[in-house]
């Protein structure tokens, strides 16, 4: 019996047949709907959007809160977007922290265990052992971006017995992890930082933050040669052309990228062959249904009876 108000499901680059199951399985005494009945529909309250078109969200008097079905907001921040003054809830769950941290080890454990080199050389049929072979106690991690996301990859590499720091916007004690904050503490956090995982937000303050005067900063040698970035964070953090001129110039050993600036990867990129680079489709972590939705409409149904909302996005910090 659908009577406690209606959910506006806006999303493109998923299926959003599968989404609208999930929300009608955990939500039965709630309406779904792709798209308003009327421009101004009193009965939506909700919105579950994930890249929404512009101007969807407009004029709905309802609307209590808007949900992001993925831990990043920027999708919802884009061009012409103006968003009405409601919460904003963001994805934290178990399910998605777990599949990010898992694409960060693996690409650490890929550096560390010379995955390119060997898969290089088996496409050649080549047999033989690089010795210089660091243990993972010799080699510093450095997460830029020290948050959710962060400081789970972070626990998870330090079981495998890596050096972890890390480096976020505020200040944090950490008794595991030596953690820097802000502009001033980022050329400390790189001087020491044999692999960067980057798992940051996108906002007006990170775009392009992966550029050449970043690479500049970077530990120029350590136990693995050169210096990796693993970016799994948005691809809007990185410079494209700085990262091609870092692994020319040596700066940068090898890289690993889930995110890129233009998704998908146009076919022209020179990315897509570069010996020294590792490409995933934005696929560190793919937002599941079944797990996200329960939450989230527990979450509609305790703010409906006057509880707070809990993950919610700060519009000024943008993330
Ligand atoms: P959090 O908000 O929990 O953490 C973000 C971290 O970045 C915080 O430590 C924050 O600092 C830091 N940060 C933000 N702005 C700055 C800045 N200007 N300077 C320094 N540090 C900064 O987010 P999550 O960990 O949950 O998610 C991080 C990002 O991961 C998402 O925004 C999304 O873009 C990406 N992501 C990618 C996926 C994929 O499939 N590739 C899947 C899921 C997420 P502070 O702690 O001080 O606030
Ligand atoms: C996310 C993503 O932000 O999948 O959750 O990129």
């Amino acid at each position: 019996m659908a009577d406690k108000g209606k959910i506006l499901l806006s999303v493109t680059g998923f299926d959003p047949g599968i989404w609208k199951d999930a929300l009608e399985k955990a939500a039965p005494d709630r309406t779904v709907v792709l798209e308003p009945a009327e421009a101004s529909d009193p009965e939506i309250d909700y919105a579950v959007v994930w890249k929404q078109p512009p101007g969807v969200l407009d004029g709905l008097p309802n609307l209590k809160a808007i949900f992001s079905i993925g831990a990043g907001v920027d999708h919802l921040f884009a061009a012409g977007n103006d968003l009405p003054d409601v919460p904003i809830v963001r994805v934290v769950a178990e399910d998605l922290t777990d599949r990010m941290s898992e694409y960060s080890v693996w690409q650490v454990l890929d550096h560390l265990r010379k995955g390119p080199l060997y898969r290089d050389q088996q496409a050649r049929r080549v047999w033989h052992e690089d010795l210089m072979q660091p243990a993972a106690s010799e080699v510093t991690i450095g997460i830029l971006g020290y948050g959710n996301l962060g400081r789970d990859a972070a626990k998870k590499l330090i079981m495998l017995g890596f050096k972890v720091i890390g480096w976020s916007r505020t200040e944090k004690q950490d008794e595991a992890v030596e953690t820097f904050a802000g502009e001033d503490g980022l050329a400390g956090f790189l001087a020491q930082s044999d692999i960067v995982v980057c798992l940051l937000p996108l906002t007006p303050a990170t775009r392009g933050i992966l550029s050449a005067s970043f690479f500049a900063k970077m530990k120029p040698r350590g136990p693995l040669g050169a210096p990796i970035l693993i970016n799994a964070g948005r691809g809007g953090l990185q410079v494209e052309a700085d990262i091609l001129a870092a692994l020319e110039e040596k700066r940068l050993g090898a890289v690993s990228l889930d995110v890129f600036q233009t998704e998908p990867l146009p076919p022209e990129s020179p990315l897509w062959t570069h010996p020294r680079v590792t490409i995933t489709p934005h696929a560190a972590a793919t937002s599941m249904p079944h797990a996200l939705v329960p939450p989230m409409v527990d979450q509609m149904d305790a703010h409906d009876r006057g509880e707070k909302l809990k993950n919610l996005v700060d519009r000024e910090a943008g993330y």
